[in-house]
Formats: structure tokens, C-alpha cells, sequence
């Protein structure tokens, strides 16, 4: 996987943090895979560790010389995200920065304030947002996007001259069939010891303590797209697949197709295979 294309000019990098070096980000290449019909821009995903020293991250960000930077946020990056500690716009104050991911997407605008050079925050489920962002700002030529077209996008916060603006709370949620299939599009990186895979999203269960709780609906992918993600990579022989699943029994029904397909298509690898795939779900203890 190179988890780069090009149709023209604008480039979009597509980058994280992650805790270890044994994963590989699920969501970067779900957006990538929503903006990849969109004329005029390219999208590189380029993933790194929090182990890597500052510097050596800022010159690898920016030697890929893109347009827009944009950083996935969690709990485990916050504080090595490299946005503006390191000076980025400083030496490409051209380059808009976009930020997203779960430990962005509450207090934004304290978040904004607090990081004058973070140019776009995005709220919750980015797919949607993220598409229509690289569209406005590959329309735009060199121009700042204008705030009117902007404040159309649902959950984007943006800065309009000295203030922070945002768009409409959105409330609706993705068909998650609507994501075209990263692992078809060989977006997602499948050299890592650990493969992620969603069936689903959501979680039914309002646990105080937990980020999920205050997502709502939960969705599923359609069982056909579930049975071609995991046959395609029961096919490159992934070692083990890895459940991000809030909760993935809160239909048992559903969990006990799925389980079957697993074991059916475990079985078809181990066939072909000397080194069987595994399947583990991430512990509802954690998650
Ligand atoms: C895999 C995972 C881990 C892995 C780390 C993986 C890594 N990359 O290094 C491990 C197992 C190590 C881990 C550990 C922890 N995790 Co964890 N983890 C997850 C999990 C299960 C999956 C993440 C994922 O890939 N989801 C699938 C993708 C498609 O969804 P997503 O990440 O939400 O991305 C969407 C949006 O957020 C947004 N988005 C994301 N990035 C970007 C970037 C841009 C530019 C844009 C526009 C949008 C955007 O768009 C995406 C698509 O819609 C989530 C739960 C979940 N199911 O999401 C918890 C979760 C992220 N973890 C969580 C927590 C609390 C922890 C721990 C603190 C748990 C603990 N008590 O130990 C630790 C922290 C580890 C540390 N070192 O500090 C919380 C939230 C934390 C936070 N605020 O970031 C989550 C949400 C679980 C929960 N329900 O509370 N975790
Ligand atoms: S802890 Fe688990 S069950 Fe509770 S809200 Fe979070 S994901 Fe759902």
C-alpha cells in the first residue's frame, strides 16, 4: 500500500500518531477513501509512532510539502501533536492545518483559541465533513475559502477572521455502507502485526465515564460489505483482525452471523494457509 494518488494539484496529508507501532490507523484511510473521486486533489496517508523525536517528525511533515495537514487526534497524541508546537506555520504559514478525531471534538472553540494555528477543527465522524472541506478549499485556488461556504458544512469550526466560527451541529449520522471500502481502495496499511476492522458504530449503553456513550445510533455495516472486507483480507493474509467495536454483540443475531463468517473464512485461510488469521474483540471492560 502507498496510500497516495494523484488526479492534480492540491495535496492533503493524512497523518497520525499512534501509541505503538503495532497499529495502523483505521480512520485515515476512511477519509482518504471518501475523497478519492474529488478532482483536484491528491491525499497521502503517512503514519508515525509518539515515539518519534519532535524534530524529526516536523522535517518529515514537511517534506511532503502539502496544502493542508491534516492530524488525527486521540488520547495517546495530544500532546506530541505537532500543530503548532513546533512551529509549523512558522516556516509554511500557507499550510492549513485541520484537525479531528475523538479528542478533538469537544471544547473546540478553548481549543482553537488556545491554538491560533490550527485553521479547521472537525467534530465526531469526519467522513462527510472532511469531503466537503477538501472540496471547498480545492475550489478555492489560493483564496481563503469563504466563510459563507464553509458555515454550510456541518460540525466544522473554522476561523473567520479573528473569530472562531462553526458550522451547524449535525445530527445525522453516516450509512456506513456509504464508505467506500479502504481496504479495496488499499488505503489501510496491512504490514502491522494488528489489522483493524469495524462491523459497526455506536453504542447503545450511556457508560458515564466513556467518550461512546455520547455518540448515539448504532449502525452496522451491511453483512455483504462485512463478508467482502474480510474475505479481501483473509486473502492478503492479514495475522490477526482486530474488532473496534463499541459493542459488538448489542444485536446477538448479528454478532453470531458474523462470528460464523469469521469462523467459515478462517477455516477457507487456514486451507490455504500455513499461518492462520486470528480474530480478537477489543474487551468491553476498556472499551
Ligand atoms: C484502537 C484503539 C486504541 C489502541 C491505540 C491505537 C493506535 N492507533 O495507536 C489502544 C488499544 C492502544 C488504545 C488505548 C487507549 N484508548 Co483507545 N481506542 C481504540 C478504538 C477501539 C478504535 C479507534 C479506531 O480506529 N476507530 C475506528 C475509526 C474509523 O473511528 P475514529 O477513530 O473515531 O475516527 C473517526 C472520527 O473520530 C474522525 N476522525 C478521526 N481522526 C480524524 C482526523 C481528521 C483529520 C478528521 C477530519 C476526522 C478524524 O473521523 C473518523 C471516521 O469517522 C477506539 C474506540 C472506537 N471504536 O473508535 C478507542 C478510543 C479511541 N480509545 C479511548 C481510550 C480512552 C483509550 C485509553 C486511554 C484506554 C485506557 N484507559 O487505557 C488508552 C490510551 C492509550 C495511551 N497510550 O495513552 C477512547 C477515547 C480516547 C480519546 N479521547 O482519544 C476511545 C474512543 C474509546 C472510548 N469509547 O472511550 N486505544
Ligand atoms: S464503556 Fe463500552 S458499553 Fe459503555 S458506553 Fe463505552 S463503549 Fe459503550
Amino acid at each position: 500500500m502507498d496510500g497516495t494518488w494523484c488526479h492534480s494539484d492540491m495535496k492533503i496529508l493524512l497523518t497520525t500518531l499512534h501509541a505503538k507501532y503495532s497499529h495502523a490507523s483505521l480512520a485515515l484511510p476512511c477519509l482518504a477513501a471518501v475523497c478519492r473521486n474529488l478532482p483536484g486533489v491528491t491525499v497521502t496517508i503517512r503514519e508515525y509512532t509518539v515515539n518519534e523525536s519532535r524534530e524529526h517528525l516536523l522535517r518529515l511533515i514537511m517534506s511532503e510539502q502539502a496544502a493542508v495537514v491534516a492530524f488525527s487526534c486521540y488520547i495517546w497524541n495530544i500532546e506530541t501533536t505537532p500543530e503548532d508546537r513546533f512551529g509549523y506555520k512558522k516556516i509554511a504559514p500557507e499550510t492549513r492545518i485541520v484537525l479531528g478525531g475523538p479528542e478533538v471534538s469537544f471544547g473546540v472553540f478553548e481549543l482553537m483559541h488556545d491554538h491560533p494555528a490550527v485553521d479547521f477543527v472537525i467534530k465526531g465522524e469526519g467522513e462527510t465533513v472532511f469531503r466537503r472541506l477538501a472540496e471547498a478549499l480545492a475550489g478555492e485556488g489560493s483564496e481563503i475559502a469563504s466563510g459563507s461556504a464553509l458555515e454550510e458544512i456541518d460540525n466544522l469550526f473554522f476561523r473567520d477572521g479573528s473569530d472562531i466560527a462553526g458550522g451547524p451541529h449535525g445530527k445525522g449520522y453516516l450509512q456506513l455502507d456509504s464508505i467506500p471500502s479502504p481496504f479495496e481502495a488499499d488505503l489501510v496499511d496491512l504490514g502491522k502485526p494488528l489489522t483493524y476492522y469495524e462491523t459497526s458504530r455506536g453504542c447503545p449503553f450511556s457508560c458515564a465515564f466513556c467518550l461512546s456513550s455520547v455518540e448515539g445510533q448504532v449502525r452496522s455495516y451491511s453483512m455483504d460489505r462485512i463478508k467482502s472486507d474480510l474475505f479481501l483480507l483473509m486473502q492478503k493474509k492479514v495475522p490477526q483482525i482486530k474488532l473496534v467495536d463499541r459493542t459488538f454483540n448489542y444485536d446477538a443475531r448479528r454478532a453470531n452471523e458474523i462470528w460464523l463468517l469469521s469462523w467459515s473464512t478462517t477455516r477457507a485461510a487456514i486451507f490455504t494457509s500455513r499461518s492462520p488469521p486470528t480474530f480478537s474483540t477489543t474487551p468491553l471492560s476498556r472499551f
